[in-house]
């Protein structure tokens, strides 16, 4: 099939999942069409059968704010008719879902049907969608989609909650290409280059937004290490970061502490890890959460939103409520302290990750797409 993906190109988990889709897509044999404003941040463009179309906005001085969705559904018509696509994979609502929607009434005039897939992930939905500003926007394109996938149950329940939905959405989860997290673990994971032999890493990768809580992240590590020496490993870059630094000096940790700013290699950074922190307010489904599993890390995290579809209380590692830091810490002390147990809990964390393999989930999605031809 012939496929237009659209995404965010930057860090954050709907590009990873729609940059990670389109190369498994490609792999399979389908025709991928990037449209976006940037190169998403990993994708393989020397790859066959991958393409990539830039949007450009025009900058015009009447313009407060440029109208990118206008530049978007412009170029999605361009883009669907030069190269015969048959679907648009549209990822993230605001603005995807609208412009794609635009685009087809505008491709339809021209005697071109274009099928819409909408995939919801998180923010779109629970902070940003269902504002006021955005939501009669975000509910007219999910429910004119020609197919609505979400990526946990529990972003379907709060989709079907806050919107007036009129459409079938189907739950896909995130997945994890496990091809990309060989046995680095044991063989060529350094982990002298950043902690002494007797040190525990723990890990946390986020945009390190407020909606992340990574100040929750400092006060977690810093119980940690005061019981377990260790060293805290913040992959990611955010809003947040300056007053993390800050909390970082003002508990004396700073030593403790390396922030690595973005990575597009984070499974090799993760390789590293004992333990994962993700004590998000909110968290769809939990990419980041997936990724430490498939690197056999143990999480410690909220129990929020898909989070318990993920990481299970007990297994995989533990979960707890919003803001419980002592809680956390505590899990994560009980866990680094018992090396039996950490142990199987991050053998059950990569078990785990299995069952959101690429191979498990990418024919979800080529399902769907036969089904809206
Ligand atoms: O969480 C982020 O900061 C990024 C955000 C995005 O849309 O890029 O991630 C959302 O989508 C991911 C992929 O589907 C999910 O795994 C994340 O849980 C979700 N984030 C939130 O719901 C906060």
């Amino acid at each position: 099939m012939k496929i237009g993906i659209v995404c965010y190109p930057t860090f954050g988990g709907s590009g990873v999942v729609a940059t990670e889709l389109g190369m498994a897509l490609a792999d399979n044999g389908h025709e991928i069409h990037f449209i976006t404003y940037k190169q998403p941040v990993r994708l393989d463009l020397l790859a066959r059968n991958i393409h990539f179309h830039e949007v450009f906005v025009e900058e015009y001085p009447l313009f407060h704010f440029q109208p990118y969705e206008l530049a978007l559904s412009t170029k999605l018509v361009e883009v669907v008719s030069s190269y015969n696509l048959e679907i648009l994979h549209v990822h993230y609502a605001i603005p995807h879902a609208y412009a794609a929607y635009m685009a087809k009434q505008m491709l339809a005039e021209k005697g071109i049907n274009i099928k819409v897939v909408t995939t919801l992930h998180g923010t779109d939905i629970t902070l940003v969608g269902s504002h006021p500003t955005y939501q009669a926007a975000v509910e007219f394109s999910i429910n004119n989609s020609d197919a609505v996938t979400v990526v946990s149950n529990n972003l379907k329940e709060d989709t079907l909650r806050l919107f007036n939905i009129k459409t079938d959405i189907e739950v896909i989860y995130n997945f994890i290409d496990l091809k990309k997290y060989p046995e680095i673990k044991d063989s060529e994971c350094n982990r002298s280059a950043l902690a002494t032999k007797g040190e525990k890493i723990i890990t946390h990768v986020s945009n390190m937004r407020e909606v992340k809580r990574p100040i929750d992240v400092i006060e977690i590590f810093y119980k940690i290490q005061q019981e377990v020496p260790s060293k805290l490993l913040l992959v990611g870059e955010g809003p947040e970061i300056e007053k993390m630094e800050q909390r970082v000096k003002d508990l004396g940790i700073y030593k403790k502490v390396i922030f690595m700013g973005n990575s597009n290699e984070v499974n090799k950074i993760l390789c590293y890890s004992d333990i994962f922190l993700l004590p998000s307010e909110t968290e769809s489904f939990g990419l980041a959460a997936l990724e430490a599993m498939a690197a056999k890390t143990a999480v410690i995290s909220t129990n929020t939103g898909g989070l318990p579809e993920v990481n299970i209380d007990g297994v995989t590692g533990y979960l707890s409520d919003l803001g419980n830091v002592d809680e956390m810490a505590e899990n994560a002390i009980r866990l680094l302290k018992n090396e039996e147990l950490l142990d199987s809990v991050k053998k059950n964390a990569l078990e785990q990750a299995r069952s959101f393999s690429l191979e498990e989930i990418v024919p979800q999605y080529e399902t769907i797409y036969r089904l809206s031809k």
